[in-house]
């Protein structure tokens, strides 16, 4: 069987907020085709690596990523041909050689993983089995669970919203081992829980924000989730779902504060609320509660009673996520593919996690794409959770849907 790189195709296409952003198809052997298109994000943290943009604001406001297709057809392509396709660690070693920087800025991120991660999605038609099988052959990591939880933001805040909220994302987790159900669960408290916004607030609160849920102008940070639980309670729910945060607290700390609600807080009394939120709410997680470098903090909430989730504090980096471990800073991770650049190094953060009996959330982008890479990446190391969105776009849908062709594959 020949498994060398024929051909490695870049193209610019358009992501969920009308960005620009890169697909890659890389064919492989015979006729063997994978197609990536990369996701990105709006809270980004400040040591992911470099997305590439053409910086030119005559073109989609300097948003283009010619440069990043010029580095793969000009640079990637000719030194990956005829390179084994199934050989993924090979593939990203030479990627990071020919980029030769710590953040990935000369050839981009966004160029490498569109690269890193359609060849192993062309190796696995090669190989004629199901993604996740092939991500099984790179490696293992020790599972938390059989399928992953769904973690579905359900109100947008933030960045992801023009509203007053500050905290960037509840989530619902419905508690079920079955995708099925859960969204099922999901999609019932959705619409309850919009019902609920349009009875109080009139129906321009219901409107969406980036992730497919609610963008209520609401600046009261505790009130999302008395909408989401009273919901839950609406429908006999209440026992079968749990809450999430994603705070994302670094998008407003300023000089040493967090502002948001009209006040500035310190790190005590941001402490505070989240205690007052754990005894008041079924919380799960709480990820990135404190702004991304303040490890000490995280460690603080880190008790035992909430899983602590790093995302911009660890931005899916092995020496970030290193460091976390060290100081106890985190009990989760969010695992984001262009934060780090390839899917090598991806897969070695979640080993290392899992080694640490840290669990894995697997996460989409606020601007996605069609792709549903990540269910298969999720589902294949046995992740503690998927999350990606509301179910109530299609960028977001494609990624539980897969999951749940997954599931009954099995
Ligand atoms: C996050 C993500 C995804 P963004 O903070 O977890 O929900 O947002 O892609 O904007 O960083
Ligand atoms: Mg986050």
């Amino acid at each position: 069987m020949t498994t060398g790189i024929r051909k490695i195709e870049a193209k610019e296409i358009l992501d969920s907020r009308g960005v620009p952003t890169i697909s890659i198809e890389v064919t492989a052997g015979e006729n063997s085709k994978g197609i990536f298109d990369v996701p990105s994000g709006a809270s980004t943290g400040a040591h992911e690596a470099l997305e590439l943009r053409d910086g030119d604001p005559a073109r989609l406001n300097g948003r283009g990523v010619l440069k990043a297709l010029q580095n793969v057809n000009e640079i990637i392509a000719p030194a990956l041909l005829n390179f084994d396709v199934t050989d993924q660690a090979g593939i990203d070693k030479r990627l990071l050689e020919l980029d030769g920087t710590p953040n990935k800025s000369k050839l981009g991120a966004n160029a490498i993983l569109g690269v890193s991660v359609a060849s192993a999605k062309a190796a696995a038609v090669l190989k004629n089995v199901p993604v996740y099988m092939h991500l099984r052959d790179l490696a293992d990591v020790s599972p938390s669970r059989k399928v992953p939880y769904l973690f579905m933001n359900l109100i947008n805040g933030g960045l992801h919203a023009h509203s007053k909220l500050a905290f960037q994302e509840y989530l619902l987790v419905p508690q079920t081992e079955s995708v099925e159900e859960a969204l099922r669960i999901g999609v019932q408290i959705m619409h309850e829980a919009g019902r609920l916004i349009k009875e109080k607030y009139g129906p321009t609160f219901t409107n969406f924000g980036d992730e497919g849920g609610f963008a209520p102008d609401i600046a009261d940070v505790k009130e999302p989730l008395n909408i989401l639980f009273t919901a839950a309670k609406n429908l006999g729910l209440q026992d079968k779902i749990k809450l999430s945060l994603d705070v994302a607290a670094t998008s407003f700390f300023k000089d040493g504060k967090y502002n948001f609600g009209g006040r500035s807080s310190n790190t005590e009394e941001l402490l505070n609320l989240y205690h007052e939120i754990c005894a008041q709410f079924p919380m799960l997680s709480m990820e990135d509660p404190f702004m991304e470098e303040s490890f000490e903090d995280f460690a603080r909430l880190n008790d035992g009673k909430v899983i602590v989730i790093g995302d911009d504090l660890t931005v899916t980096n092995p020496a970030l996520l290193k460091k976390a471990i060290e100081m106890k800073s985190i009990s989760g991770i969010i695992i984001k593919l262009n934060q780090i650049g390839t899917l090598t190094e991806t897969i070695e953060t979640m080993k290392m996690a899992r080694a640490a009996n840290i669990e894995c959330v697997v996460s989409h982008r606020s601007g996605e794409t069609k792709d549903d890479f990540i269910a298969d990446l999720a589902f294949a190391y046995g992740a503690f959770a998927l999350k990606s969105g509301a179910p109530s776009k299609t960028e977001r849908l494609v990624k539980y849907n897969r999951l749940l062709e997954i599931v009954g594959q099995q």
